[in-house]
């Protein structure tokens, strides 16, 4: 089973402060501004049912769930979000922009945690089924990112990980960006957020003229 790619569906990922959030509202203001329906959001995420998951996710108040348990909750709640949010989206024309999608778990769950990569694989193709035409990386080194993310207050359960963790992490986006050049748009983050925003605005433009 192949994944059906959807072009108007763009996906953001990176490690923890890169700031996907501020590149997102740029985008989706684009395509606003042109009249676009645009669906904006998130993992773990995106529906009623997919938020309650992603409390159980980051939550450090109860058991911490084991690295099995944490992979099969976030393609769970992705479950939920392809079927209730962002399908219907996309099958009646709209543009969907969601900050984190499947690569973040070839990242987290697989890369840092160690995951079998196969079995993320088999998820996606048996339980997620689609994927975006385009992904932008905001790449940042790790410590730039964790004092970004740290300077906000408490940290939930994944931004409590060791720095090494967020070394995979990194390295396991990167290698899928090396994979797939031709999905991944690469962006250096460490740039002003200014600057970041405009070289994702540029890209999104540029996928526009090819994907009217
Ligand atoms: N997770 C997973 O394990 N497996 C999966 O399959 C999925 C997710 C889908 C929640 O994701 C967690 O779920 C995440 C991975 C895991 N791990 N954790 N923790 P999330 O995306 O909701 O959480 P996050 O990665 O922690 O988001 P974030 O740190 O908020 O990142 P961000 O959205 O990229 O950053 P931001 O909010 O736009 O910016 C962070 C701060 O940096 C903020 O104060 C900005 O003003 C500042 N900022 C942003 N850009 C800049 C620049 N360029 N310069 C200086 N300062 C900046």
């Amino acid at each position: 089973m192949t994944l059906r790619v959807y072009s108007r569906f763009i996906t953001l990922e990176g490690g923890e402060g890169a700031g996907k959030s501020t590149v997102l509202s740029a985008l989706r203001d684009v395509l606003s501004a042109t009249g676009t329906d645009v669906v904006s959001t998130r993992e773990p995420g995106g529906t009623p049912l997919a938020e309650q998951i992603r409390g159980l996710l980051l939550d450090t108040h109860h058991e911490p769930p084991t690295a099995d348990t944490e992979l099969l909750l976030v393609f769970a709640a992705r479950a939920q979000h392809v079927r209730e949010t962002i399908v219907p989206a996309l099958e009646r024309g709209a543009w969907v922009i969601s900050d984190r999608f499947t690569d973040a778990s070839y990242a987290y769950q697989g890369a840092a945690r160690g995951g079998d990569i196969e079995f993320i694989a088999e998820l996606e193709r048996r339980v997620v089924a689609i994927a975006p035409g385009m992904t932008l990386l905001l790449d940042v080194p790790v410590d730039v990112g964790l004092q970004r993310a740290r300077g906000r207050g408490a940290a939930d359960r994944i931004e409590g990980e060791r720095d090494d963790f967020f070394e995979r992490v990194r390295a396991g986006y990167l290698e899928r960006a090396r994979l797939q050049p031709q999905r991944f748009r690469v962006i250096d983050a460490t740039q002003p957020a200014a600057v970041v925003a405009a070289q994702a605005v540029a890209h999104l433009r540029e996928w526009l003229e090819r994907n009217p």
